[in-house]
Parts: C-alpha cells; structure tokens; sequence
C-alpha cells in the first residue's frame, strides 16, 4: 500500500480534480509502475466531456511510460527498474481474438472494467471509496497498478515522452498505415485531421513508403507541421464548404487518386469527406472516435459501382508486445520523429488547462512529465 497522486474525474462530463489516492499492491499477473510520462489524447477528452459514458470515480489518462517499481507474486522481478510503455488494451492473450494474433480486438482485456486483473480496482480514497483506473492503466498518476500483459519494456535511449505516445496515438495513427491499410510504396494518401493520432498517420505514410501524402486540417500551423514530417501536399479545409475541401484533397491526390484516406478526427462530417474523396477502388480507413450514438452517411451506388471501401482501425491493429519495440527502434533509427509531435509539457495540475487547449485545437501532442 501507498499513496499516489492522480486526475480524478467524478463521472464522464466531470472536471478534473487531482486526489491523493491509496494505491495497493500487485496481485498476481500485476505490475506496479512508477509514471514518468502521459500524453494528452482526444480519447481523454472525449470521456472528459462526457462524450463516452464510463463510470466513475476514475484516475483519467491511457497514454503512458514509466519505471517498474514492483511485480506481482510470480511475475520474473528482472524487469524491476525497466522503463516501459504501457498499453491501454492489455490482451487477455486467452481469447479467440488473441489466440489468433489479433490482440487489438481482445475481448477479455481487464481494460473495459478500468480496474485489475481480476476486475477489483487497486485505488481508493482515504474513506475507502473504491476509484478506478481508465483502460486498467489510469496514466495520468504518480504510479500505478496495471496488468502485466499492459507493460512492454522500451529499448535504451528511448525519451519517456517517445514511449508514452507509442501507448496510443503513434501505434494509433502508424499502426492504422502500415498494419491495418498495409498501404505500400508509391501509394497516394491523405489524412484528415492533423492531431496527435492523424500527424502519427502522416509519419506511418512516410515509413511505408507513400509518394503522395496530402495533409488535411482547418489549422495552418498543423498543416505546416505534418510538412515538415513528410507531408507532400497541404489542403486547408473549411468545415463552412465540404465541396471546397473535397475539391482540394481531390486536385492535391493529382490524377491518380488516393489510394487511402484516413480520418482522424471522428467526426461525422469528416468521415463522410473522407468516403466522397474516394475514386474507384480507394479506401476510407476510419480512424476517429466519435460520440456514442452518432452515425454517418454516403452515397450508396456510386461506393458500390466504383469497388471502394471503408474500414475501421482500432489501436492499428497493434500487438504490443511486437510493435511497441519496433516503433521504440524505428524512432532511435530517425525514421519517426515521434518527439516532433510534442508540443506542449505541463504538470499533472494542469490537465484541465490542456484539455482546453486540445478542445481549442490550439495543439499537436501535450505530455505531462512527472
Ligand atoms: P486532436 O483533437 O488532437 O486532433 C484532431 C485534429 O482534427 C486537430 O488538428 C483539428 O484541428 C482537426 N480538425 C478538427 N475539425 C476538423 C475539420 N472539420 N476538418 C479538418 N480537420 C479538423 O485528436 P487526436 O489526434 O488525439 O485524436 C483524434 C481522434 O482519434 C479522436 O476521436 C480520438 O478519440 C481517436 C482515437 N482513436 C483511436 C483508435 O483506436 N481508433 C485511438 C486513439 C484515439
Ligand atoms: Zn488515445
């Protein structure tokens, strides 16, 4: 048992409030771990606002890195003092989904109970009010209690803020190029949406080896970003005019067409842009999580006739255990300049603030160092 330090929300659509929680020890299968960095995802907001219903009270963040502290009873203590990332789908390496390899759709994860292995949280308050852990790993905290099958163990030399957001917005956004979509060299892609998930699209086009690669935001300073990380083409789009943005993606893919379009926004309006945009043949990959309830809408015949397609990428697809690792090395190698996306560092009591700015736009990646 110990104390920790953490972002509480009461409920989804509650603001933040930073609480000294008691955190207890690891069980069996756990791992205790010391947070040294957490990122600031748009899926934080959406629970923040209350646009996905999950109860509370719960220590917010899924995004992390941080030092082993501690392992539960059996676990092999060597990788004490490792540093890690953590994933916020921890397989539950016992389901169809994972016997078969697809752990990204693991339907037994202890994360959609947002508490320990064996579905208890290990926080409370003082009063012994029971608080849980969003995705079983609650990053935004001085240290946790997450499941062991959550903690991949980062190469030397990997920066803590690198391996938080290979947690969730690089594998997000990378992962849903080169593992979902598997686009390939000479491919022509955009990417709608230049946030933390979208920019991470942009860096897995430039690995895969895209020769196109048009870059979609309402904000110049992203469009400029997403340039200076390989970025072949920038369109400024203008929610007020669809057909205007629609236009321009399509003038930016030249006479070709896209071969993929990812949204990474999650927003109706803009998954629907995306499937427009598409010729014959193209692929919408949809990346974005909207609300709860909401639907999109398109054209039926001409998507039938021209043979395109829509897909849907969770976390890219990712096993972490295998591509966390490769990510960690592609960055060290220079070929994903993962730090570029941060932007912003603040202090854990700060997390209101930057969920302000994240709400504004105003920001790429946020990471909070402890
Ligand atoms: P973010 O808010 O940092 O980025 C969104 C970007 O979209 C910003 O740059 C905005 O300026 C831009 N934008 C907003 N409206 C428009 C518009 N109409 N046209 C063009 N650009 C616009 O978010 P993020 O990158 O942290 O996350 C993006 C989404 O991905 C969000 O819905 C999040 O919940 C989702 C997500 N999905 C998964 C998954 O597994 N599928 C994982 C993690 C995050
Ligand atoms: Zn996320």
């Amino acid at each position: 048992m110990r104390e920790i330090t953490g972002a509480v929300i009461e409920r989804s659509g509650s603001p933040v409030v930073i609480e000294t929680l008691r955190l207890a020890d690891p069980l069996p299968g756990e791992m205790l771990v010391r947070m040294t960095a957490a990122g600031v995802c748009h899926s934080d907001l959406h629970v923040r606002d209350g646009d996905w219903v999950r109860s509370g009270p719960v220590v917010m963040g899924h995004e992390g890195a941080g030092v082993v502290e501690a392992v539960g009873p059996g676990l092999d203590p060597s990788v004490v003092g490792q540093s890690v990332a953590l994933s916020w789908l921890a397989p539950c390496l016992r389901c169809r989904e994972c016997q078969r390899g697809r752990q990204w759709l693991c339907v037994g994860s202890p994360a959609y109970r947002h508490a320990g292995v064996d579905g208890t949280p290990r926080l409370s308050r003082a009063d012994g009010t029971p608080v849980l852990s969003y995705l079983s790993i609650g990053t935004m905290s001085t240290a946790q209690v997450v499941p062991a099958s959550a903690v991949v163990v980062m190469p030397d030399g990997v920066p803590a803020e690198v391996a938080a957001l290979i947690g969730c917005g690089v594998s997000t956004g990378v992962g849903a190029v080169v593992k979902t979509a598997q686009v390939r060299p000479g491919d022509t892609v955009a990417v709608i949406g230049l946030g933390g998930v979208g920019l991470s699209c942009v860096m897995g086009a430039v690995l895969a080896g895209a020769r196109r690669i048009v870059a979609v935001d309402i904000s110049r300073t992203k469009l400029d970003l997403a340039g200076s990380i390989g970025a072949t083409h920038a369109v400024l789009a203008d929610p007020a005019s669809p057909e205007a943005t629609i236009e321009g993606i399509r003038a930016a893919a030249g006479d070709g067409g896209l071969d993929f379009v990812f949204e990474a926004i999650g927003n109706p309006a803009t998954v629907a842009q995306a499937i427009a945009v598409l010729p014959p043949g193209g692929t919408a990959v949809l990346v974005g999580l909207t609300r709860f309830g909401q639907q999109a809408s398109f054209e039926v015949f001409p998507f039938v006739d021209g043979g395109r397609r829509i897909i849907g990428s969770n976390y890219g697809s990712a096993v972490a255990a295998v591509d966390f690792p490769a990510y960690a090395e592609a960055y060290l190698a220079g070929h994903l300049p993962i730090d570029r996306l941060i932007d912003r560092r603040l202090a854990l009591p700060e997390l209101e603030d930057a969920f302000d700015r994240l709400r504004a736009g105003t920001v790429a990646r946020q990471v909070i160092i402890f």
